[in-house]
């Protein structure tokens, strides 16, 4: 695969979505190659009425409740589309892109947040992916009461955002695990930073890591600014 997947992580309100737009910004100004913006749920048409029936409010209904299972594989199933349609197309193209959530998320939020079976969510997790792992993951870190204060100033939180306290630490205790497992990839950012100092961060890791992986035209284009 010739692009670069490049992932954001982390619990509820952490700031992937900030940091996400900023390096995107950043590295377009930087880089000739294209740097695409995604996430999951939502990154496909389908995936979009996916992340709509996962995310409505509505859902909480006790009588309409979506069970553990349905949810994960409803997930599943909006990454198999997003891989097949979007992702691998336009890696294959040469494209960096910055993705809000991939196979990690499934993983502490319905692996250790819901509690299902880990090494099934694998498994699902290399269906729906066919293989394609991320190059590099930014989990920020955020203890989650910080997060979902973050959120709650924001305004109506959606369906996993309402769930309680302990969901939300099982998940970053999820995602501890998973950087413990995958030192390589998983890069842990404090998320309880300023937006201006992350920033700064990840753009140095950037350059780094992709000056190790581009070709040297783009790494010199890096490097020197
Ligand atoms: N999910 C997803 C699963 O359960 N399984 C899966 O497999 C997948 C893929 C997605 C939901 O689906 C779940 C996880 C989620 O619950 P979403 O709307 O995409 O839902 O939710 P999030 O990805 O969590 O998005 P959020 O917007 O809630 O959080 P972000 O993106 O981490 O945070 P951001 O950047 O929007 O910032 C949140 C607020 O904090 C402020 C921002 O201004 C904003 O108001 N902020 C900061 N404040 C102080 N200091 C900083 N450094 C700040 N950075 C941002």
């Amino acid at each position: 695969m010739a692009g670069q997947l490049i992932v954001f992580e982390g619990i509820e309100g952490a700031g992937k979505t900030t940091q996400l737009q900023r390096a995107a910004t950043w590295l377009r100004s930087q880089l000739t190659v294209p740097v695409l913006t995604s996430r999951e749920p939502g990154g496909t048409l389908l995936g979009q009425q996916l992340r709509s029936l996962l995310l409505d409010v509505r859902q909480q209904d006790e009588q309409d409740e979506i069970a553990p299972r349905s949810e994960l594989l409803l997930y599943a199933a909006d990454r198999a589309q997003h891989v097949e349609q979007y992702l691998k197309p336009n890696l294959a193209q040469g494209a960096i892109i910055l993705c809000d959530r991939y196979t990690d998320s499934t993983l502490a939020y319905q692996g250790y947040g819901r509690q299902l079976d880990v090494e099934l969510i694998q498994q699902l997790n290399a269906i729906a992916t066919g293989g394609l792992t991320a190059n590099l993951t930014f989990w920020l870190d955020l203890d989650p009461e910080i997060g979902l204060q973050r959120i709650t100033e924001r305004g109506a939180p959606n369906r996993l955002e309402r769930e309680a306290l302990d969901f939300h630490q099982r998940v970053r205790a999820g995602y501890m695990a998973l950087a413990q497992d995958h030192p390589q990839r998983i890069i842990r950012l404090d998320a309880i930073a300023a937006a201006d100092d992350l920033e700064r961060e990840i753009r140095t890791i950037l350059q780094t890591r992709l000056s190790e992986k581009l070709c040297e035209s783009f790494s010199k284009k890096l490097s020197n600014n």
